[in-house]
């Protein structure tokens, strides 16, 4: 089993004081702190290598050439794709979404269908509304069953016409893991590509693609670690061959004349103009990070969390916890409501007592308000987190209703 108190020490930013108390930091969902090795990565990289990749032969554009190249194939390890030219570098999440999205505009014709889920992220329903409306194509949503994907919903919409099916691996906000292996199964079935959208699974649990045998997979770099403006698009080789280049310009290119230009190969032919190189090397960095602790040992570990915490929110009088009431079915990622308490009021509350958490429709609104409610508060783990921070959670929660119990 991991050791959270061992592995905190690594994140000197946890280290601190928030309003007179100690920080716990419980909004991993957003945003995940990093490590010192991460830090040291991305602070050596501009001190020692900084230079443009791809283009000089001199010493320092070499190193920090190998260094990129050398991350993507940590990245490819990672989520076991075949190859490093599966692995496009983006900016995270919501541009591999955006790039699917526009390679859907190629595809779609009026009357096909993209199948998604009311619990999705809006990066991973934005793109689809925008790519269905610019070709006719319809926009369905599988809903819920006890605070889970519904999967009689899926197959009940799964057709002939559907060209895409597209869906979180685990919910932002429901905290539930979807079996997208086996749908991906299933949408295969109808001829349909299976995208995932893995921004909250990738931080937490071992990743293959291959076993998946999903089409598509995008992660962010900030929520496993790594820094902000980093993330990765993984794509069958076969299907990126067949999508254009989004963007277009410099880096991509192996000869331009007056009026056309030949694309470089993959992975490069997606990555136009000079990337964000200390990023992709930091994020290998991450990678290196979570691996020496293992994938499989982090799982367990918040799946212990979880089975800690969740039972101790259910028995507080007034609170509703939403998506599944099992903790076996449940990552770490906890959405909940007190009675006649605003959202915004308990988060501002349990910051007072040093305790970081996320309020608001968590970028999930069609999800929110098929809820029935208008915001929920959010509390999201990670590696080092610990029992006592769920401790602190509880106890803050208890002194807040006490709070506003005893003012209004
Ligand atoms: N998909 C899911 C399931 C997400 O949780 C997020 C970010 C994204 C896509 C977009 O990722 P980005 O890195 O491109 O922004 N989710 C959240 C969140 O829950 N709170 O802040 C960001």
């Amino acid at each position: 089993m991991l050791d959270a108190y061992k592995i905190s020490k690594d994140f000197a930013i946890l280290d601190q004081i928030v309003n007179d108390e100690p920080l716990v930091y419980l909004d991993n969902a957003a945003t995940t702190q990093k490590p010192q090795a991460v830090l040291d990565v991305l602070n050596a990289y501009y001190h020692e290598d900084n230079a443009n990749v791809h283009r000089g032969v001199h010493t320092l554009a070499e190193r920090a050439t190998t260094a990129y190249e050398a991350s993507r194939e940590k990245l490819r390890k990672f989520i076991n794709a075949k190859s490093t030219k599966e692995v496009l570098f983006t900016r995270g999440t919501t541009t591999g979404l955006n790039w699917i999205g526009r390679f859907a505009e190629q595809i779609l014709q009026p009357d096909d269908e993209v199948l998604i889920s009311i619990m999705e992220h809006h990066s991973n329903i934005i793109p689809w509304q925008v790519a269905c409306q610019k070709t006719g194509a319809k926009l369905i949503y599988a809903y819920l069953k006890d605070g889970a994907l519904d999967m009689e919903d899926v197959k009940d919409k799964l057709s002939e016409k559907t060209k895409f099916v597209s869906l979180a691996h685990v919910s932002n906000v429901l905290g539930c893991i979807n079996p997208v292996k086996k749908i991906a199964e299933l949408a295969h079935k109808v001829g349909a590509y299976m995208v995932v959208d893995g921004a909250q699974s990738a931080p937490h649990m071992k990743i293959d693609v291959q076993d998946l045998d999903c089409d598509f997979f995008t992660l962010s770099g900030h929520k496993m670690l790594g820094p902000t403006g980093i993330g990765v698009l993984y794509g069958k080789e076969e299907i990126l061959n067949l999508m254009d280049p989004i963007e277009s310009g410099g880096e991509m290119i192996d000869f331009v004349y007056e009026q056309e230009a030949i694309w470089k190969e993959l992975p490069w032919k997606f990555e136009a103009g000079t990337p964000n190189i200390a990023g992709a090397i930091a994020l290998g960095a991450a990678i290196d990070y979570l691996e020496s602790i293992g994938m499989d040992a982090i799982h367990a570990y918040e799946q212990e969390l979880v089975a800690y915490i969740l039972p101790k929110l259910q028995a507080i009088e007034g609170l509703t916890v939403y998506g599944p009431q099992d903790p076996r079915q449940h990552a770490g990622v906890i959405a909940f409501n007190l009675e006649g308490l605003h959202p915004h009021d308990v988060a501002t509350a349990l910051d007072y007592e040093g305790v970081a958490v996320r309020a608001g429709h968590h970028c999930a609104q069609p999800l929110i308000n098929h809820l029935g409610i208008s915001t929920a508060v959010r509390v999201s783990f990670y590696i080092y987190n610990t029992k006592e921070d769920c401790d602190k959670l509880i106890q803050a929660i208890h002194a807040t209703k006490e709070f506003f119990n005893g003012t209004f």
